[in-house]
């Protein structure tokens, strides 16, 4: 018995949502339960009403009533539909359109069919240029910097997002072909990654780990696999990884 208790414990952790691992998950997931609570309590009194009209109907119609009940269902939903559009739209435009601060490390992700790369600027802080003709993964060029650049000498492209914990991170978004969707379920993170379009999103992560990418749009034959992840690390392993790193683009 307790086993079988222990197993559906399990399967209903898997079902709700993965753990938080980032600073402004508190508030999504704070609303996604208020959002749930909301529409079960609609689900149960639309059905409730649903049920009691439906028996009065069985005595003699008395439609002035009727009408009045089914305004009050109708007043409640407007009302938590309007609090729901509002508090997401607030949350959402937070992490959208309020700039990370100017001490966020910047890293640009770029999306192509089926592979995720994530481009760091190096020590000078500012991305080489990349060209659309030089894109030639095979030659391991993927995001096609330009080896004329100077900027673009002491960048890194990785297959993984490394990141240190606790500190402010700028996702900057583009795609070199079909719009893929960033998609960190962890760090309760999505955002299209739209060809023609830069589109930045911010973000902390506060859990170090190593935490699924995946892309939410179906892009293609290969969507499926279109899988990455991302390693939040300590700040002296990060300075590691980031010394390991700088060497390998550097030579
Ligand atoms: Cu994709």
């Amino acid at each position: 018995m307790l086993r079988g208790g222990a197993f559906f414990a399990i399967g209903l952790r898997d079902w709700w949502m993965p753990p938080n691992a980032a600073a402004h998950g508190v508030a999504v997931d704070r609303l996604m339960r208020w959002d749930v609570a909301a529409m079960a309590a609609c689900f149960l009194l639309a059905n409730i009403l649903l049920v009691w009209l439906f028996l009065r109907q069985r005595r003699p119609p008395s439609a002035p009533s009727t009408w009045r009940v089914e305004l009050i269902p109708l007043g409640v939903l407007v009302a938590v539909y309007i609090a729901m559009a509002v508090t997401a739209e607030h949350l959402w435009a937070r992490e959208r359109f309020e700039g990370a601060a100017p001490t966020a490390l910047h890293v640009e992700v770029v999306g192509q069919q089926f592979q995720w790369y994530f481009h760091y600027p190096g020590a000078d802080a500012a991305y080489g240029q990349s060209r659309p003709q030089l894109v030639n993964a095979a030659l391991g060029n993927p995001i096609g910097l330009d080896p004329a650049d100077r900027h673009g000498k002491d960048d890194i492209v990785a297959s993984e997002l490394v990141l240190p914990v606790n500190r402010e991170v700028d996702l900057q978004l583009r795609s070199l072909d079909v719009i893929h969707g960033f998609f960190v379920p962890e760090m309760r993170l999505k955002q299209n990654a739209v060809p023609g379009a830069t589109l930045h999103v911010h973000f902390t992560p506060i859990r170090e780990g190593t935490y699924p990418i995946l892309c939410s749009q179906v892009c293609g034959s290969g969507h499926a696999r279109m899988q990455a992840h991302t390693r939040v690390l300590s700040q002296s392993a990060y300075d590691a990884w980031l010394a390991s790193r700088t060497k390998k683009a550097m030579s």
